[in-house]
C-alpha cells in the first residue's frame, strides 16, 4: 500500500471518529421545579454539551444546581412561571441536580434528583444496562430528650408581623388562613408554666419509610394531664403547611426562608417531624389521629418570660424542643386554650446515630 493511500485512509478514519463523537445535537434536558420536586425529562444522557431548560412550575422562587465530577453550576433564582437555561459540558458520571434555595432547605424537602451521564456517543439504553447499581442513602436516627423549663404557649399575636408580612405574600391560597394567625396564633408571647417529660426517637429513611417512636406526658396550666403516644409519621399535605415531610434531619426553614409558615422565626432544626399520635386527657382517649409537629430547633425564646427573642434565630443553639398537637382532620378542637396544645422544653438534647 502506498504511503499516500495510508495517509488518506488515516485521515478518513480520523474524520469518521470525529463525526462519531461530535455532539450533532447538544443534548437538551428540560427540568421542572415545583414544591418540592425536581423533574428531569431524561435521567441519563451522553457526555458532552447539554442545555437545561428550567421552568419554575411552583408558587415560590426556585433555582437549579448541577453538582458532580468537579462541576458546581447553578441558574440564578427563577420566579414562579419563569424559565432559565443552563448550558454545561458534562463528563461521564453521576450528578446531583437540586434546588439550592434556602441553604439547601428546598433540597431537603425533596427538590433533588440524579442525572447519569454515560460515555460520549452511548445511547441511554447502553448506559443504563451497564449501571444497575443504586445509591443507598444511609439511614439516620436521632434520639431527643426534653429538658429545662417546660412552658405552654397560649394563643396570641405573632410578635414580628412586619417581618412576616412580605413572606406571607408568597403563600398564595394559604395566605388568608395564615394572616388570621398573625393576630391570634400559636406563636405568641402568651406563655404559661407547665411540667412534664418528652422523649422520642425518629428515623430518617427516605420519603416513605420514615419512622417515629416516643411519648410525651405533661400537665398544662389548667391542671389537665395529657399523654401523647407517637404512632406513625405523616407525609400528606394539609392546609397551611406546604409539605408534611415525615422526618427531616437538619433543616433551615420558617421565617424568611419561605419554607413553611413565616409565623415562626427563621430557625435551624436538628430534627423536624410530622406524625399522628394517640392523645389522652386525664387518662381518657381524646383521639387516635392527633396531628403532631415536633422540632428540636434553634432557641427562639429568652429566659425569664420566654417571649420570642428573635425573628432570625437561626444562629442560636439548637436546644429548644417544640411539641404541637392539633386535632385530626375533621375532629373537634381540644378542650384547651385555642383548641390546640403547644408545649416547649427549653433546654433539650439529642444524640444521632447511623441507624
Ligand atoms: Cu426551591
Amino acid at each position: 500500500m502506498s504511503y499516500a493511500l495510508v495517509q488518506v485512509r488515516n485521515v478518513a478514519r480520523l474524520l469518521l471518529s470525529l463525526l462519531a463523537h461530535r455532539p450533532e445535537n447538544p443534548a437538551a434536558v428540560s427540568a421542572t421545579l415545583t414544591e418540592w420536586k425536581v423533574e428531569l425529562s431524561a435521567g441519563t444522557i451522553a457526555a458532552g454539551t447539554v442545555t437545561f431548560t428550567v421552568t419554575n412550575g411552583g408558587s415560590i422562587p426556585h433555582a437549579l444546581e448541577v453538582e458532580g465530577q468537579g462541576i458546581e453550576q447553578e441558574t440564578s433564582v427563577i420566579q414562579p412561571g419563569a424559565t432559565a437555561t443552563l448550558t454545561l459540558t458534562l463528563k461521564p458520571g453521576t450528578y446531583e441536580v437540586y434546588c439550592p434555595v434556602g441553604n439547601d432547605s428546598h433540597k431537603k424537602l425533596g427538590m433533588e434528583t440524579e442525572l447519569k451521564v454515560g460515555p460520549a456517543g452511548a445511547t441511554a439504553l447502553d448506559y443504563d444496562a451497564g449501571t444497575m447499581s443504586m445509591r443507598t442513602p444511609g439511614i439516620k436516627a436521632i434520639r431527643v430528650t426534653g429538658g429545662g423549663t417546660v412552658i405552654q404557649i397560649l394563643p396570641g399575636p405573632f410578635p414580628f408581623p412586619d417581618s412576616a408580612a412580605p413572606i406571607l405574600q408568597q403563600f398564595g391560597d394559604e395566605r388568608e388562613g395564615l394572616e388570621s394567625q398573625v393576630k391570634n396564633g400559636p406563636y405568641s408571647n402568651n406563655v404559661a408554666r407547665a411540667a412534664g417529660t418528652f422523649a422520642f426517637t425518629a428515623w430518617d429513611k427516605g420519603a416513605t419509610r420514615d419512622s417515629v417512636d416516643g411519648v410525651a406526658e405533661f400537665a398544662t396550666q389548667d391542671g389537665a394531664r395529657w399523654k401523647l403516644v407517637l404512632d406513625r409519621v405523616q407525609t400528606k399535605d394539609v392546609p397551611h403547611h406546604p409539605r408534611f415531610g415525615g422526618v427531616i434531619l437538619g433543616l433551615y426553614y420558617h421565617g424568611n426562608t419561605a419554607v413553611h409558615t413565616p409565623l415562626v422565626p427563621t430557625i435551624n432544626s436538628a430534627v423536624a417531624l410530622w406524625a399522628f399520635g394517640h392523645l389522652y386527657k386525664n387518662g381518657t382517649l381524646v383521639t387516635d389521629n392527633a396531628m403532631v409537629h415536633v422540632m428540636l430547633l434553634s432557641r427562639t425564646r429568652r429566659d425569664g418570660d420566654f417571649a420570642l427573642a428573635c425573628w432570625d434565630c437561626s444562629k442560636n443553639k439548637v436546644d429548644e424542643l417544640q411539641l404541637q398537637i392539633l386535632p385530626g382532620p375533621g375532629e373537634p378542637k381540644f378542650d384547651a386554650p385555642g383548641g390546640f396544645l403547644f408545649v416547649n422544653w427549653e433546654k433539650s438534647g439529642s444524640t444521632k446515630s447511623a441507624n
